[in-house]
């Protein structure tokens, strides 16, 4: 592979993603080529790129999921490469070989490696053949409900009905016994049918209450491959993750070189090249297992920047220009602890609906160890047609407890009127003891709302508790300090903020 400069690069995206690539493009020297929507006219991402193409109507399947609108795009501006960011076309293995045979650099791994890590059956196998643990199951997509049955009784319940074009959760589905299975398999086959228009599925044996933890990599076209260490990402809610974090608090020294090294050995494997990931799920006694690649830049790939120190934007282009990689496995180390939190235009007390609109005032978080990777400013729109991801928020720290600290201060600094988004959910995460304790897995969402729910249907009980409590410490703080008058306690603290209603 002979290198190449790339003079300009079409971002075929929208949102803190495009920002985020645009950025790199600018201090790379690259002239950066923003696409957009008739919703997206205005929007961040085609300010502050240097050149804008339109690509048709606010619905995604009309603009940016559009193949050839992108392409088109891309020659006319000519542009040398596209980075697809996530989401949309970044891991359409025909908007890859499209780009490949215009003559355009895809800035991600080959088409032929998008579409056979993209089959789940097939990644699994390559896993197998790779050395790594796989959840019991079938390594062959079941294309009838004979198939499944027979399956299901050799591998038992509860089991797990997924997609073999999937991902995201769709065309997912637990089954507990083997009543339920023909139905589950119609439903599984029917919704991947709609989602991939492709009805294949394959069944898993299911892990209780699992984690998710992933390993990020990146090879070159030299043969070199690195992983750049995990993330937790238990904190889910219906597939969607709202907050990770690097270190994962579950991995020892061990098992963390011991993922590495897996996650390594399928790359190579593959020869795969570029960014990727790979998503392990781990049981209660911490076994790894691999569940699947994801061949594209992650939505929290900036946690794994502030503990490492690398640029993975900026390194995805000069792996995609032939450069070889700048540094080996032995020069990376994490530093300190990174958390991030997914500011969404939803509102968390409505079970978490979307809530598009106009943005009329911002007041963005910043000093020591924050960072906020923004699709939006002040006056800005909120579309309803894309995902309501707003900003990520991400905060930096010696330990995980220090990150805690920033980040709870930054999330109590951020102000935005005008849509609903859900900070106010992190503020109730954040001081979580489970959280705080680092017990999360991939229920925790689930069993904080409930026990939002069970508080709010308890007032008398929880104010009289609060109330006793006070009373208490406050008698206490009067034995143990002579002469201080009641101290304000930390309980008093939080609950005249809770009293106040948090933020505006
Ligand atoms: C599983 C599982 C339990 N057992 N597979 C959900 C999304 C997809 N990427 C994989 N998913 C799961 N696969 C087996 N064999 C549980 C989940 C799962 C999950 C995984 C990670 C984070 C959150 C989750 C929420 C529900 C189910």
């Amino acid at each position: 592979m002979s290198e190449r400069i790339f003079r300009k690069i079409l971002v075929a995206n929208r949102g803190e993603i495009a920002v985020r690539v645009i950025r790199a493009c600018r201090e790379m020297g690259i002239v950066s080529v923003a696409v957009f929507s008739e919703a997206d006219r205005a929007a961040r991402h085609v300010r502050l790129a240097d050149e804008a193409w339109p690509i048709g109507p606010p619905r995604a399947a009309d603009s940016y999921l559009r193949i050839d609108r992108v392409i088109d795009a891309a020659r006319a501006s000519g542009a040398d490469a596209v980075h697809p960011g996530y989401g949309f076309l970044a891991e359409n293995a025909g908007f890859a070989r499209a780009c490949e045979e215009a003559g355009l650099v895809f800035i991600g791994p080959r088409s032929q490696t998008i579409a056979l890590v993209g089959e789940k059956t097939s990644a699994r196998r390559l896993a197998v053949a790779a050395g790594l643990p796989v959840v019991p199951g079938t390594l062959e997509p079941l294309v009838d409900d004979a198939a499944i049955r027979r399956e299901a009784e050799r591998i038992g319940f509860p089991l797990m009905l997924k997609a073999a074009a999937g991902g995201g959760g769709k065309g997912l589905r637990l089954v507990a016994s083997a009543a339920e299975l023909v139905s589950a398999a119609g439903r599984a086959r029917s919704e991947a049918r709609s989602a991939f228009g492709d009805d294949r599925v394959y069944v898993e044996k299911a892990l209780v209450r699992p984690r998710h933890v992933e390993i990020q990599v990146m090879a070159d076209h030299h043969g070199n491959v690195v992983h750049l260490f995990e993330r937790e990402c238990s904190i889910q809610r219906r597939h969607q993750k709202v907050v990770e974090e690097t270190p994962s608090p579950l991995l020892t020294p061990d098992l963390r070189a011991r993922m590495g090294m897996l996650a390594v050995a399928l790359v190579r494997k593959s020869g795969y090249v570029n960014a990727g990931t790979l998503e392990f799920l781990m049981d209660e006694s911490r076994e790894p297992y691999f569940l699947e690649m994801n061949t594209r830049l992650q939505v929290e790939h900036p946690v794994t920047e502030l503990v490492t120190g690398v640029d993975l934007v900026k390194l995805q282009i000069g792996i995609a220009q032939g450069e070889p990689l700048p540094f080996a496995q032995a020069d990376l180390v994490q530093r300190g602890h990174a958390i991030e939190c997914r500011v969404y235009a939803e509102d968390p007390d409505a079970g978490f609906l979307p809530c598009p609109g106009r943005i009329l005032a911002l007041r963005v978080p910043g000093g020591p160890g924050i960072r906020d990777d923004s699709g939006v400013e002040e006056g800005d729109e909120v579309p309803s047609y894309y995902d309501p991801l707003v900003s990520k928020l991400v905060a930096w720290g010696e330990d995980r407890a220090s990150a805690i600290a920033r980040m709870r201060r930054a999330v109590r600094e951020y102000k935005v009127l005008g849509i609903k988004t859900t900070l106010p959910f992190f503020e109730r995460v954040l001081r979580h003891p489970d959280f705080l304790a680092g017990r999360i897995d991939t229920s925790f969402v689930e069993r904080l709302g409930r026990e939002k729910q069970a508080e709010e249907e308890r007032p008398w009980a929880v104010a009289a508790a609060a109330a006793a409590i006070g009373a208490l410490a406050r008698r206490r703080a009067a034995r143990t300090t002579p002469g201080a008058g009641p101290a304000p306690s930390a309980w008093r603290r939080e609950g005249r903020r809770e009293a106040m209603g948090g933020r505006g």
